[in-house]
């Protein structure tokens, strides 16, 4: 089989939510030969991807992304452990990922981190429903390059503002570079309240991550 088909096995199993197919699959791949990385961008992912714009397009509905979640967790627990080993030499940065005050959706998150780290970034989750503080404290404590904000509501993107705000008084935010991330996010108006990008696509999210760390 060839590598592309190899690739395309493996995005069928998340788009056709085969939970016992996956991990076989996901071996196999890596037993052939396939670079981890490669397994998780173009083959993983790239089911996920087309998960995501079958949801919006309603051709899949919630159940059903949250069986393809499982999915993907489940052929990612095999690429993880191997993708970290890959990385350790070469990390572009490390982003603090966590969910801004009043907002529980984990899902994006869940997706997204995955795509940072296969991309060479270093990731680490704070949480969901995160005060100002625990931001601040996540700066101080881990020192990363990138803040990533998960905001899946309007409400939630719009507390953008008192979290970066919390971020300058605390003098911290020189040091770090802040993108909002999620389905309700704009970029025009993730900067006018003080943050300097957004996405609501992991994988654009990863360019943007790329230009503001300055490694085009
Ligand atoms: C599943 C879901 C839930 C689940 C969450 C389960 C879970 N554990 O996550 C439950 C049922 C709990 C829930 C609750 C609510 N929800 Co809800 N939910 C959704 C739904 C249907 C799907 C979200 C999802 O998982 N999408 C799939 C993922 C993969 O997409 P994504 O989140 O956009 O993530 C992608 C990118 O944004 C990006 N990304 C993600 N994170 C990050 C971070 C960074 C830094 C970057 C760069 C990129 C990035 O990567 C991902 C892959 O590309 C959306 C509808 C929708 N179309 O989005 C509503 C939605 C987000 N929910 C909504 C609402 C209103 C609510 C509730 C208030 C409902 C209610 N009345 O109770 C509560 C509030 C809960 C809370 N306090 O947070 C609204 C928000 C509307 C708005 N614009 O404000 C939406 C849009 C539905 C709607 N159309 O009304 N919800």
């Amino acid at each position: 089989m060839s590598e592309s088909d190899i690739l395309r096995q493996l995005s069928a199993a998340v788009e056709e939510l085969d939970l016992s197919g996956v991990v076989p699959r996901v071996q196999a791949a890596l037993d052939g030969g396939l670079a981890p990385a490669k397994v998780l961008t173009q083959g993983l992912s790239a089911g996920m991807r087309e998960v995501g714009k079958k949801f919006n397009s309603g051709e899949m509905f919630m159940p059903e992304v949250l069986v393809a979640c499982d999915v993907y967790f489940a052929g990612l627990a095999v690429v993880r452990p191997l993708l970290r080993a890959d990385k350790d030499d070469h990390v572009l940065g490390t982003v603090i990922m966590g969910n801004i005050h009043g907002d529980v959706h984990t899902v994006g998150k869940q997706v997204a981190m995955p795509v940072f780290e296969a991309s060479g970034l270093r990731v680490i989750d704070l949480g969901e429903d995160l005060t100002d503080e625990a931001f601040v404290e996540g700066i101080r404590k881990h020192h990363p390059q990138i803040v990533g904000l998960g905001t899946y509501m309007t409400s939630t993107f719009m507390h953008t503002k008192a979290t970066v705000e919390a971020i300058t008084k605390a003098g911290l935010r020189e040091r770090v570079k802040i993108i909002c991330g999620g389905p309700a996010v704009d970029a025009e108006a993730a900067r006018r309240m003080g943050a300097d990008d957004a996405s609501d696509d992991a994988w654009k999210g990863v360019e943007k991550i790329r230009r503001l760390l300055g490694v085009e």
